[in-house]
């Protein structure tokens, strides 16, 4: 089932090529009201609100009271653990991390999680949460088995995986503020290997213009960025955004030649 906030991703996905999430880490939120006013304005379409290590249970709450007072967009969970459920968001990704190797993250925390989230009547939306390389902090929070970022092929196994088992979307990960982003080859032979109905998430390393204009060109639905806007606050994240625009003719090119 396709709840509220997913449509209305779908939608802005199929109405402008691509759909822009903010990252927000509940530890980092010093002067987050100003910040968001200036986010708000570059033209991301939304929010996610998590981090790989833990924080006070209040903190999630407190960083989706404040976003909501100064946004209407939507302010979706991106929990690294149950520290990172916050009742007043208005949705949550609900993440298998596929290339774990601990059972944990691949059914113990959603199971501990699900009877709260059936209890908050939140929207999950399912995701297979592919996470690539060795030294992020998500890789080794989450203990993943390592896929190097141009090894397509072992990525495109688990999107299909998570495509077989229903997931809605596939998000490709290369870790928050690692050096460099995924290969646009690797988002390009994912999106070729799942259906087009799957939407495909992509993030990690995404500081250029450029690198945002390559991620969607090679199929990309939703970009996140994280790292950029707490180095280098919201210009940088206004010229990714146009980036991402930039890519969309291409992407959608592709699209009508039935290419992947
Ligand atoms: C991290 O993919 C996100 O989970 C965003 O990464 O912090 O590198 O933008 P960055």
């Amino acid at each position: 089932m396709i709840g509220n906030i997913e449509s209305r991703i779908r939608q802005i996905v199929s109405e402008k090529g691509f759909f822009h999430f903010t990252l927000i880490d509940p530890e980092k939120t010093d002067s987050l009201q100003k910040q968001i006013v200036g986010l708000d304005a570059t033209g991301t379409d939304g929010y996610l609100v998590g981090g790989s290590t833990g924080f006070y249970p209040t903190q999630a709450e407190e960083t989706v009271r404040v976003i909501k007072n100064f946004s209407s967009k939507p302010v979706v969970l991106f929990p690294g653990g149950l520290f990172g459920l916050a009742k007043n968001a208005d949705a949550i990704f609900y993440l298998t991390l596929l290339n774990s190797l601990s059972p944990y993250f691949l059914i113990g925390a959603q199971a501990q999680a699900a009877p709260l989230i059936y209890k908050m009547k939140m929207e999950a939306i399912p995701v297979g949460y592919v996470v690539f390389g060795k030294s992020s902090m998500v890789s080794i929070m989450g203990m993943t088995q390592e896929i190097e970022p141009r090894n397509y092929k072992a990525a495109s196994a688990y999107a299909m995986a998570a495509s077989l088992m229903g997931m809605h979307a596939v998000y490709l990960e290369g870790g928050s503020g690692v050096e460099k982003p995924l290969p646009p080859d690797t988002i390009l032979k994912v999106r070729s290997s799942i259906p087009k109905d799957v939407l495909l998430i992509v993030g990690g390393g995404i500081r250029e213009k450029e690198d945002a204009r390559s991620a969607v060109e090679s199929g990309a639905d939703i970009i996140v960025n994280g790292t950029v806007v707490e180095e280098s606050g919201s210009k940088s994240l206004a010229k990714i955004i146009e980036g991402c625009g930039e890519g969309v003719s291409v992407k959608r090119s592709r699209v009508l030649r039935g290419c992947p």
